[in-house]
């Protein structure tokens, strides 16, 4: 399923048809959620659009560097203007118009020059809503805007909606879409779009190609995971070529850190784990590792990437924090041989996808004895696992609640396109505080 001629051209035309725009992705925005939106502001701003671009969330300094950050917006501005019309009759002419507010109320002056105005000359309407266009980027459904969507519902239902997206999930939202799950970022979409049309082609400035690039090295994880296909290859590319500044992206995404994030990142792979025969590797931060090195859960987001490919021979990868709220969050990855959507939903009522999973435990006494009890579980569990994987016939799949709304996944693919799903994931959630690196799938399925 890729974008269709007639999706383009709809799209195309309905920005050309409308004035004030408003722009919204994701909240727990990432890397391609923002730099999606802002490329479109900048885009539709060259077209003499009014446009306005809302993240709902803090963004992460990291992502400073884009292009027009300080345009960002942190709420709509829902307020509508009221409209007084004073039809004036023939040789009526207006010479001063002032207001007095007194007592709850206001009362409009129009003192004519010439004739006079009587009340049957004076009309009432509610001028026109601030936004006649929402563009929501990067976004699988409209609950993922949060209260951005929720505060809003009314603003949502009486404005058309193009939805720009590139997860398989998404739930078709809106009045127009360009929807492409073969693309690996939604930024990949918008360049399809953006190019397509020839009188935009020459409005994609330096700035705009280094925002699309930074959502398709950031969603694609530069290129490691395998969503990425030869066309994002090729875009890739064409951006260069365009003047995007890839290292620009890469010292400020990926080589920028906190200090304390590092210093939670040194202690997560000091305490790595593992159980060789059941084939799994884990590690925690409590929170007290948390405050020691004044870090924040968030910021352990990247840690199990580099658990990953620190003891990559494992058919599991766990990283266990503790929250500041209270409770845990399991992050977790899984070789093609165990699903690990499955071992979260069936233990915890967690959930995800078949390669990338997470859940949490509420309550528990102690900390690193409830680490060690669910490391105990998931070994049971993916010995139960692999011992139905040798029987002939595969016994049906165990769904949460959590784990419902998403679709079942083929285990294993060489084509990126379908594993993308699973990699989407980890864009959709992306961590305020640690753009484009790990994956919180629990946040996820919260939303
Ligand atoms: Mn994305």
């Amino acid at each position: 399923m890729t974008l269709s001629q007639t999706e383009l051209s709809a799209a195309t035309a309905a920005v050309n048809a409308h004035q004030r725009l408003l722009i919204v992705s994701h909240e727990n925005i990432d890397p391609d959620g923002l730099s999606s939106a802002l490329s479109c502001y900048e885009i539709f701003r060259a077209l003499g659009k009014e446009v306005t671009v809302i993240c709902p969330d803090t963004p992460p300094e990291s992502l400073k560097f884009l292009p027009g950050f300080e345009k960002l917006d942190r709420e709509i501005d829902a307020s509508q203007n009221f409209v007084v019309t004073v039809h004036l009759e023939e040789g009526v002419e207006v010479d001063k118009l002032r207001y007095t507010v007194e007592d709850r109320k206001v009362n409009i002056i129009v003192v004519p020059k010439r004739g006079s105005i009587r009340p049957q000359n004076i009309s009432l309407s509610e001028g026109e809503q601030k936004y006649d266009f929402i563009v929501v980027v990067d976004c699988a459904d409209l609950h993922l805007l949060g209260s951005l969507y929720t505060d809003h519902i009314d603003l949502f239902s009486s404005v058309p909606v193009l939805n720009v997206d590139h997860h398989i999930s998404n739930t078709r939202f809106g009045q127009l879409q360009l929807i492409d799950p073969t693309a690996a970022s939604a930024t990949e979409v918008l360049y399809r779009w953006f190019t397509q049309v020839p009188s935009w082609r020459g409005l994609l400035t330096d700035d705009i190609a280094t925002l699309l690039l930074t959502g398709l090295i950031t969603d694609t994880r530069s290129f490691q995971n395998p969503n990425t296909t030869p066309h994002s290859l090729e875009v890739a590319a064409e951006l260069l070529e365009m003047g995007a500044r890839q290292q620009e992206i890469i010292k400020n995404v990926y080589k920028t850190k906190p200090l304390s994030t590092l210093r939670i990142w040194g202690r997560a792979l000091n305490r790595i784990q593992s159980d060789e025969a059941a084939r799994i590797v884990w590690s925690a931060i409590s929170r007290e590792d948390l405050a020691e090195m004044e870090a924040e859960s968030k910021e352990t987001s990247g840690i199990l990437d580099e658990l990953i490919s620190t003891v990559p021979n494992a058919d599991v990868h766990v990283l266990f924090t503790e929250l500041e709220e209270g409770g845990l969050k399991a992050s977790m990855r899984s070789s093609a041989a165990i699903d690990a959507n499955r071992l979260a939903a069936q233990l915890y009522g967690g959930g995800g996808h078949p390669r990338a999973a997470g859940f949490r435990v509420s309550s528990f006494d102690n900390f690193q004895l409830q680490v060690l009890k669910c490391v105990q579980e998931l070994k049971e569990s993916m010995r139960l696992q692999r011992e139905e994987g040798e029987q002939p016939i595969a016994s049906p799949r165990i769904s949460s609640p959590a784990a419902r709304s998403i679709e079942p996944q083929k285990k294993s693919s060489s084509n990126g396109v379908k594993q993308k799903k699973g990699m989407d994931i980890v864009q959709q959630i992306g961590k305020k505080g640690e753009a484009g690196t790990s994956e919180d799938v629990v946040k996820q399925l919260e939303e």
